[in-house]
């Protein structure tokens, strides 16, 4: 297998570490070490990023509450899965090396006119809001976060893509000076850059949101600066971060972990607690800085604004 060699999670659960061990360690030791950590981080964003000045920006009204506590700062910051770092979760010093000025985005594809844009500039051409939103991982932990963005609505508004734009197709940088997991040897038979996608008809919902900010503060660099998605009804690995290019295609794409493992990751990703993984339940889940394990709720609880996009869908493998 491929992939056998590197997640942590897919090992045997009698072989590692049971999760509620290890997130509950990270909660009794967050507030020291990791406290420390972020304060330098933050100081140093708000010394360097030009963006700072644009938040915190106003929260909308229809995500002031995600109905649980929001996950420390600490936590969610410094428990992240980004496997251009590495494959373990204690890749926040190491993202700090990934430079994110100037950060151009490429977009391409099916538009009228493919464009390439500075950040810096796409930012301002947009509406920041913050939304609070849950985050489901496929290894079955859960947060509550803070964002800073703008939808991918309005995103798709900038790029004018054609009648044939039937897909979105995300791409992360590919940075091997920078980013060890991408350098030959480490993760050689992985299909660097990361790739995520989604369909037109799920981009123009109202919930994907391209994140540039989280907990009122420009996007640290372990949760994908300067610019990721987040759709908060998909398992997180659809959630792809550090974004340099969007393309609009005719033709569905394949994700990077869809390339890995077909048969445990597909497109759609939909949460569902009913559909096991194949080497795991999904029917709970443990939040992250605690010592709870939670009932997972089917599209995470989204479904009154998501279930409408999959009628007639059914045949699709719409939870893996
Ligand atoms: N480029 C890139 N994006 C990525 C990943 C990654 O390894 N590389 N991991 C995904 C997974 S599995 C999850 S759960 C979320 C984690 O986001 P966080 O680290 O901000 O919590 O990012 C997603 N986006
Ligand atoms: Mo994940």
């Amino acid at each position: 297998m491929l992939i056998r060699h590197i997640r942590s999670w897919e090992l045997p659960p009698s072989l590692v570490t049971p999760e509620h061990v290890f997130l509950n360690r990270r909660h009794f030791m967050g507030g020291i070490a990791g406290a420390t950590v972020m304060a330098a981080a933050g100081q140093a964003l708000a010394e360097t990023d030009p963006n700072a000045g644009l938040y915190p920006a106003k929260t909308n009204p229809g995500f002031a509450d995600a109905g649980r506590a929001v996950t420390a700062e600490t936590e969610a910051t410094t428990f992240n899965n980004y496997y251009e770092f590495g494959s373990s979760k204690r890749i926040a010093e190491a993202a700090e090396k990934l430079p994110i000025r100037p950060w151009a985005i490429a977009i391409d594809g099916e538009v009228e006119k493919p464009m390439t844009v500075d950040f810096d500039d796409l930012i301002r051409k947009v509406t920041l809001e913050e939304r609070i939103y849950r985050h489901r991982c496929v290894e079955a932990w859960s947060m509550v976060v803070p964002w800073t963005g703008f939808t991918v609505k309005s995103l798709v508004e900038i790029a004018k893509p054609t009648a044939n734009a039937k897909y979105l197709r995300f791409e992360t940088f590919n940075k091997p000076e920078v980013a060890a997991g991408q350098q030959p040897g480490l993760f050689t038979s992985y299909p660097w850059p990361y790739i995520e996608g989604i369909t037109m008809a799920e981009a123009m919902n109202d919930l994907p949101l391209m994140v540039t900010g989280a907990y009122g503060k420009p996007l640290p660099k372990s949760m994908g600066a300067p610019v990721r998605l987040h759709l908060p009804w998909k398992y997180g690995f659809k959630s792809i971060k550090g974004i340099v290019r969007i393309s609009f295609t005719a033709e569905r794409p394949v994700s990077f972990w869809e390339t890995l493992g077909p048969s445990e990751y597909g497109f759609w990703a939909n949460v569902n607690p009913e559909v096991p993984h194949p080497r795991w339940g999904q029917d709970t889940e443990q939040v992250l800085g605690s010592g709870e394990r939670i009932p997972t709720l089917l599209y995470n609880g989204y479904g009154e604004q998501v279930a409408p996009l999959y009628a007639g869908l059914e045949a699709e493998r719409l939870f893996m």
